[in-house]
């Protein structure tokens, strides 16, 4: 009887241990290979996991116990970043913050306990490793059931894949910042501008962008890409397979270096279901734009028989990944027409507000009797334009870096000799001008006319903004190809709030800030290498506010930390691991510092990361065990 009892109470405790003991995961190994790329069109070595890129979906579940053993066959340093993983800081993967890489011929074995659940993704965090083809997909099932329904799934990784190497690309955006944005304005889009907009707002704003030694199309500082998905270019056509009816799970993540994508499904509603790995509240769409490193997961439910195509433009129009779902194999969806209106930045995106001050005196060629609306004649004498060589001979208008360029079009728009414009390819019989005489009495010192410039010609307000996370007016804000509806941070909502709410303790401000001249990318004007860590202390919640100075978008990524971006949807604010600040825009997120150590804390951007966005946040107290210890890097 005693026996038995003691048996019963070894038995009680043995399975209270085992209950209370993490399952181990199935171990995962990966090597870290060089591999060959193959986009078809594109032939290249890069880097890629257990032989291949991207890498394979690695599969968790909620509350077990991971070990990933990485044995690293390059002939450099290396390292896994889970990116959205909550972990010890010690196994986030970022050499000189949580440990010191994995040398060439090593191996690094992570163990963490998995305690989330959702899509999320893993790459390398050493060089320019992950544009180069290091990344991989990671889906956790949660303990318990997911609050949707869906009867198969799919990771959809996007990545903007470049003939160059990562390496290679960011020596020559240090040389030539605008070596890979190749949609330059010509001087024939000059044209085209001055007749829809007025040569005075077209003026005024060359001159603006080129003070700020940018384009209004500096949205993709790297054009020349290949968009995969899953590892297939648009014409190697990646193909899901549905059954009609079925609801489908699609689980995208951007895994790009450096591009942003809008992604539809024409013919569907995709209905999202997941932001950053975090269950969101259902909202239907038509389209949503994804940052880089984000993640969203929909649903989607195609009913007929045949293929529908997933559709991904980049932002700026410069490139798009491709990929169909079908009801069988070898079946492609017919492709959209690529959209053209390529967007342009604003003043909006600079920052700049019409009502604001501007500073008046500066800008050549404009009067108070200057035509705003240059009535543009037919187009049919377009293609003369195309035959100019840019006023100052160079062919390159476009690029109008400084002042005197710009002066040298100011000219052009004051054009007191039109004997010089008729050179121009004939510009006056283009330009509908209503008199000669007003040309002749332009004034360029000085300009007075500022107030007169209609707001619609500058592209500012001319359409309602629905999107507060755009600045108003600004060129990139969003619209879906159908015309319906597009997904805003502000319609993400937390299925379930993961943090009681409570106010911050104070907040910390921090400004995107950047040289595009020099190709140095920045926080509050100062890079990297020559910043303090940012101290937070563990137990402590931060309300962190971003001001973009830049006139590009950023997706900024704490690590090890949860972001709570504050999209006024209070306790259900969304929670992410990556939030998106769009140009001359301020967007705040909350943290609750729970994770003790240290920890990266940068854009995404791969180049923008390389070049100095980037800081070390350093959690202090919290549990001895996990305190950080070193201080290595900066
Ligand atoms: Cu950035």
């Amino acid at each position: 009887m005693k026996f038995k009892n003691a048996w019963g109470m070894l038995v009680a405790a043995l399975a209270v241990a085992v209950l209370s003991l993490p399952a181990m995961a199935k171990p995962y190994d990966l090597s870290v290979d060089y591999v060959d790329i193959d986009t078809g069109k594109m032939k290249t070595t890069g880097i890629g996991y257990n032989g291949s890129s991207p890498g394979p979906t690695l599969r968790f579940r909620e509350g077990e116990e991971a070990e990933i053993r990485v044995t690293n066959n390059l002939d450099e340093t290396t390292s896994i970043h889970w990116h959205g993983l909550i972990l010890p800081y010690q196994m986030d993967g970022v050499p000189g913050i949580s440990f010191p890489g994995i040398e060439p011929g090593q191996s690094f074995t992570y163990r963490f306990p998995v305690q989330q659940n959702g899509t999320y993704w893993f790459h390398s965090h050493s060089g320019f490793q992950e544009p180069d083809g290091a990344y991989g997909s990671i889906i956790i099932e949660p303990k318990t059931r997911d609050p949707f329904r869906y009867d198969r799934e799919y990771v959809v990784v996007l990545k903007d894949k470049h003939p160059h190497s990562g390496a290679r690309i960011m020596r020559n955006l240090k040389m030539m910042p605008d070596y890979y944005n190749r949609q330059q304005r010509t001087l024939g889009t000059f044209i085209d501008d001055a007749a829809r907009d007025g040569l005075s707002a077209t003026l005024f704003n060359r001159k603006a962008w080129g003070s700020m030694r940018m384009m209004p199309t500096d949205i993709e500082d790297i054009q020349g890409f290949t968009g995969l998905i899953n590892g297939k270019s648009p014409e190697q056509n990646w193909t899901g397979i549905f059954k009609p009816d079925e609801r489908v799970r699609l689980r995208f993540i951007n895994a790009s270096a450096m591009t942003y994508f809008d992604v539809r499904i024409p013919g569907l509603e995709m209905t999202v279901v997941q932001a950053d790995g975090n269950n969101v509240q259902p909202v239907t769409v038509d389209e949503f734009r994804i940052a880089v490193a984000e993640t969203y997961d929909v649903i989607v439910q195609p009913k007929e028989d045949k293929a529908y195509g997933i559709m991904a433009e980049s932002m700026g129009r410069s490139g798009y990944a491709f990929a169909s779902l079908a009801p069988r194999e070898g079946m492609r969806a017919e492709m959209p027409a690529l959209r053209t209106d390529s967007p342009l930045l604003t003043m909006a995106d600079m920052g700049m507000n019409m009502n604001m001050n501007m500073d008046h005196a500066n800008l050549p060629g404009m009067t108070p009797n200057m035509p705003t609306k240059l009535g543009m004649a037919e187009t049919n004498t377009t293609p003369d334009m195309k035959n100019m060589k840019g006023m100052n001979g160079t062919g390159k208008m476009g690029s109008m870096g400084d002042m005197a360029q710009m002066k040298k079009m100011g000219d052009m728009g004051s054009m007191g000799d039109m004997a010089q414009m008729k050179k121009m390819g004939d510009m006056g019989s283009m330009m509908n001008m209503p008199a000669q005489g007003n040309m002749a009495n332009m004034d360029h010192g000085n300009m007075p006319g500022m107030g007169n410039m209609d707001p619609a010609a500058m592209n500012m307000g001319t359409d309602t903004n629905s999107d507060p996370f755009y600045a108003p007016g600004s060129g990139l804000t969003p619209k879906a190809a159908n015309g319906g509806k597009f997904l805003s941070y502000a319609d993400l909502k937390a299925q379930k709030p993961r943090y009681p709410e409570r106010p911050a303790m104070r907040e910390i401000t921090l400004r995107l800030t950047g040289n595009m001249e020099r190709y140095v990318w920045s926080i509050n004007g100062v890079k990297y290498e020559d910043a303090e860590p940012i101290r937070l202390k563990y137990g402590e919640r931060v309300r962190f506010t971003y001001v973009n100075e830049t006139m590009m978008a950023h997706p900024m990524h704490l690590h090890g930390l949860w972001s709570i971006l504050d999209n006024g949807n209070g306790k259900w604010n969304p929670v992410k691991h990556t939030i998106n600040v769009n140009p001359g825009t301020t967007v705040s997120f909350e943290t609750e510092v729970d994770a003790p150590g240290q920890w990266a804390f940068h854009c995404h951007l791969s180049y923008h990361m390389a070049s100095g966005m980037f800081r070390k946040v350093i959690v202090e107290g919290g549990p001895q065990s996990a305190q950080a210890t070193g201080t290595e890097g900066s």
